[in-house]
């Protein structure tokens, strides 16, 4: 009697991904799935213009994770790095210099800003950089969730004029990196979104997925920009394709970042479920078949199952690749326990 065939194993997986979080999930899922074949669809509202070159720090994060040079315990930028050129900027008095751009950093704006000049959409510049770190050899593609410009940017309160105080709207990345996301976000707007066309392969990838998995990247400025591209959030309900989401949440608070402040700006609570009830339930209109929650956050696997949701807690920290591995597992797992998403 012939062996039972091991579960089908998902060969396509596509992974809408923000940066660092995403990165770190990804090189735990390469190593879980290393048969299987990755899109990651990044994004690319944190993108930010300074100095005259064009800076896609998701993209970056994800490029240089998955191709080694990553400067592993931040999480963006490069390994080895050095800040020659930062310095001497800040010699001319030339800002801003809360960014922290190194040397061998700014060789990627550099030649991104050369190929978007020269005319080439960000997805074949992205193509063209991710080549050279090796990407494609690992049988990962990265995809921008748009070739068009959207950009985060975050309303907090500021001093006005007269003493009194009014509002004002500041890049997400000043809001991040300068204000260390301080300041009460009011308001949280992908600037651009609403005009912004998916990116090529994007829409195809989804629909002809065999599984979707969202790591525990930021639901606002990561996840959310993604989906807020038009188009996107569609091919993601109507994909046969199940789709499996990693909280980004645990006991209460983000694993990383700012996402409680952008969560709350959206009246959002920063709980598991709240999140899972924010992405909502695929019979309900919403994004997911199945959800993972740290075990920290067991007591809200009844809460999402009754969103219609399929929830296990697992382990979701990633302090190595070992644990991301053993989350990604934990993901397909649970992604083949699903029964065929409803067509
Ligand atoms: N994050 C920081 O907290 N401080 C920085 O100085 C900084 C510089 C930087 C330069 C290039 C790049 O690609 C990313 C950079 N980041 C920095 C991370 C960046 O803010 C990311 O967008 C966030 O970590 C969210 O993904």
């Amino acid at each position: 009697v012939d062996a039972p065939l091991p579960a089908a194993r998902p060969r396509r997986i596509v992974v809408p991904s923000g940066g660092i979080g995403g990165a770190r999930f990804l090189r735990g899922l390469l190593a879980a799935a290393p048969d299987a074949e990755v899109t990651v669809i990044g994004n690319t509202a944190d993108d930010i213009t300074l100095f005259g070159l064009r800076i896609c720090p998701d993209l970056d994060t994800l490029m240089y994770t998955l191709g080694g040079g990553i400067h592993v315990e931040q999480g963006w930028g490069r390994d080895q790095e050095t800040y020659v050129v930062k310095s001497e900027l800040a010699a001319y008095g030339a800002g801003p210099d809360w960014f922290g751009l190194g040397d061998r950093d700014l060789a990627t704006h550099i030649v991104r800003t050369q190929m978007l000049d020269a005319g080439y959409p960000l997805s074949e510049v992205t193509t063209a950089l991710c080549t050279s770190w090796g990407l494609a050899a690992r049988g990962v593609r990265l995809l921008p969730m748009t070739d068009d410009r959207v950009e985060t940017h975050v309303v907090i309160e500021s001093a006005g004029r007269e003493g009194g105080t009014s509002r004002r709207a500041v890049h997400f990345q000043e809001y991040w990196v300068r204000l260390r996301a301080e300041p009460v976000a009011h308001e949280v707007v992908a600037v651009g979104a609403d005009t912004a066309r998916p990116g090529p392969g994007v829409i195809d990838a989804l629909a002809g997925a065999d599984l979707v998995l969202l790591p525990p990247s930021n639901p606002v400025v990561s996840i959310g920009t993604i989906l807020a591209v038009p188009g996107i959030r569609d091919a993601l309900r109507a994909t046969p394709a199940r789709v499996v989401v990693l909280s980004p949440v645990i006991g209460g608070a983000p694993v990383r970042g700012m996402a409680d402040k952008v969560l709350a700006a959206i009246g959002v609570a920063s709980t598991a479920e709240a999140v899972a009830a924010l992405y909502g339930g695929r019979e309900s209109g919403g994004l997911l078949d199945g959800w993972l929650v740290d075990e920290h956050d067991a007591d809200a696997v009844p809460v999402v199952e009754a969103l219609g949701v399929r929830c296990a807690a697992v382990p979701l920290l990633m302090p190595d690749q070992e644990h991301a591995a053993a989350m990604a597992h934990a993901a397909l797992g649970l992604a083949a326990e699903l029964k065929v998403a409803p067509a």
